[in-house]
């Protein structure tokens, strides 16, 4: 038997990935030893954890918690500052697109960020989260500031030039969809990331009776197993109302190459590892990797176009 070729590369609006697989940022790629695993494990490009302009210590001890269907964290974004993660690119040999994380904690912050990354050619993409989910006293996500994100980002690209995505909380209404998606379409944005962890969940240990992780009374953002529909939810909407030239990310759920395939049916064109990645460390790239490629022999499928967004509906 002649075995076909199976390609599971990736093209991110032309951003060539050599796997389609790679980390969620946030989950082991604050430091020089998770950065340097991570240049050097199978992964088709690295994501750093989403940095501010000074280095942050994130919140108090504990805050995360896994369970066998999900995780629990609020970590408060800690992060060294944008000059570490630039300085550590600076001394790398880079053999990956490389998507630099940035969460400032305004607006004026976020353009700063983009300015310093833009100046830096170890940077392949920016990627510009408007998720997270657990900032004391900074409590609004501002992918739910429907009001605010269009100037936002019209302000962005007066300057930036260099290939830019969003990484985007979960939306829980068709409408909510359909708005940012009108407003992204606007822009020359190079992809979403689609979602962030559900924010504000609660995991309680019922022996103790009490929360499991320590900051904002045990509140924090789910990843996990659990929140896969809502990812695949996001990715198909998001999918069906973004100009065909923004790609989508998928990230949320996946711990099996079978969870890649149904986030590639949906309509992404790579994946993001976040709590598996977090439980199982680098080694989870090339098992994906495997997993992925079984599934593509098996229905005779040689590249990732050959399925990706082509669910079916029932009528
Ligand atoms: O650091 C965090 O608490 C955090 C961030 Br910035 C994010 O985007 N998503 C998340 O689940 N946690």
């Amino acid at each position: 038997m002649i075995m076909k070729k199976i390609d599971i590369t990736a093209n991110i609006n032309g951003i060539q990935l050599p796997l389609c697989i790679m980390n969620a940022s946030g989950v082991l790629c604050s430091t020089d030893q998770e950065l340097s695993n991570l240049l050097d494990s199978h992964s088709g490009g690295v994501v750093t954890k989403s940095c501010t302009s000074q280095p942050r210590k994130g919140n108090i001890l504990p805050r995360y918690f896994e369970w066998n269907m999900g995780s629990i964290n609020s970590m408060g974004l800690p992060n060294f500052g944008i000059h570490f993660y630039l300085g550590f690119l600076e001394e790398k040999k880079i053999n990956k697109p490389i998507f630099l994380s940035i969460s400032g904690l305004s607006t004026e912050e976020n353009y700063y960020l983009i300015q310093k990354a833009n100046q830096s050619s170890k940077v392949t993409a920016i990627e510009l989260n408007l998720s997270c989910p657990n900032l004391i006293g900074k409590e609004n996500v501002f992918g739910y500031n429907f009001d605010k994100i269009s100037n936002f980002i019209e302000k962005i690209f007066k300057f930036n030039k260099k290939p830019l995505g969003i990484k985007l909380p979960p939306y829980f209404q068709d409408a909510h969809i359909k708005n940012i998606a009108s407003i992204l379409n606007q822009f020359p944005i190079f992809f979403v990331t689609c979602i962030n962890s559900l924010p504000n969940g609660l995991f309680i240990d019922a022996n103790k009776e009490s929360v499991v992780i320590c900051p904002k009374k045990g509140f924090g953002g789910i990843g996990g197993p659990i929140i896969k529909p809502f990812a695949l939810a996001n990715i198909r909407k998001f999918y069906t109302y973004l100009r065909k030239d923004i790609s989508i990310i998928g990230c949320g759920g996946i711990s099996s190459g079978k969870d890649i395939f149904e986030h590639i049916l949906c309509g992404a064109s790579a994946v993001q590892i976040g709590t598996q990645f977090m439980k199982e460390g680098v080694s989870v790239f090339e098992r994906l990797k495997k997993e992925l490629i079984l599934i593509l022999e098996k229905k005779n499928y040689s590249s990732l176009n050959n399925f990706k967004g082509k669910l079916k509906n029932l009528q």
